[in-house]
């Protein structure tokens, strides 16, 4: 399905205009072009990144995030905010978030937004833990005022979380979603200490959490 989404956004990319340039007699004033907005995210060089999200935000910040083989890594996304006429600064983190539209993956209301507005220098961080649910193993994207600051996809950052079943609270409705994956088939949503297995490990993951709900 992905390619066939990149094929159509190739399309539309080639068919939009060169970016627009900054006009000194009329500078642009705080509106984020996505063309000009940048992403740094480290952690895509080494591959895939799995962090964990419990809807009431107590769980793993972005530093503490995990490969498929259960090493930490730092997730850290930096974004730099910019117009043709450079870096927007102040600009309201309620208008910065991710997304996944893969698996069932849900955020509570502002679950995702950025960290703080951006400073200065138009930049903004995703270091603290979301308020979330469900899981992704698919692509996430920065969101700005609803438009996705790539055209495709290329944050490798996937969530899981003891709210397996994605109802924006953990509890006893979850349970089998796990004993499932416990005795059973493996399943990504139950790995919720991401190394690859269930095991014991994940247990207490999904003990400490039972009752937290979305704020
Ligand atoms: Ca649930
Ligand atoms: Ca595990």
């Amino acid at each position: 399905m992905w390619n066939r989404i990149a094929i159509t956004l190739m399309f539309v990319a080639i068919g939009t205009p060169a970016f627009a340039e900054c006009d000194p007699n009329d500078p642009v004033t705080g509106i984020p072009d996505l063309s000009y907005s940048t992403v740094v995210w480290n952690a895509g060089a080494g591959g895939t990144a799995t962090l964990l999200v419990v809807p009431d935000g107590s769980g793993a910040p972005f530093t503490q995030a995990r490969r498929p083989d259960g090493t930490l890594v730092n997730a850290t996304i930096e974004l730099t905010v910019a117009d043709p006429c450079g870096p927007v600064a102040n600009f309201s983190r309620n208008d910065i978030w991710l997304e996944s539209a893969v698996g069932n993956f849900v955020a509570c209301i502002g679950g995702t937004i950025a960290d703080a507005n951006t400073d200065a220098s138009g930049l903004t961080r995703w270091t603290l833990p979301l308020s979330a649910g469900g899981s992704s193993m698919g692509p996430c994207v920065i969101v700005i005022n609803g438009s996705p600051v790539y055209t495709m996809p290329t944050l490798d950052l996937h969530f899981n979380s003891p709210d397996l079943n994605g109802d924006y609270v953990v509890s006893l409705a979850d349970i089998p979603v796990f004993s499932a994956a416990y005795y059973g088939t493996f399943t990504f949503a139950a790995d919720l200490h991401a190394d690859g297995q269930i095991d014991l490990a994940d247990i207490p993951l999904l003990a400490r959490s039972i009752g937290k709900a979305c704020p």
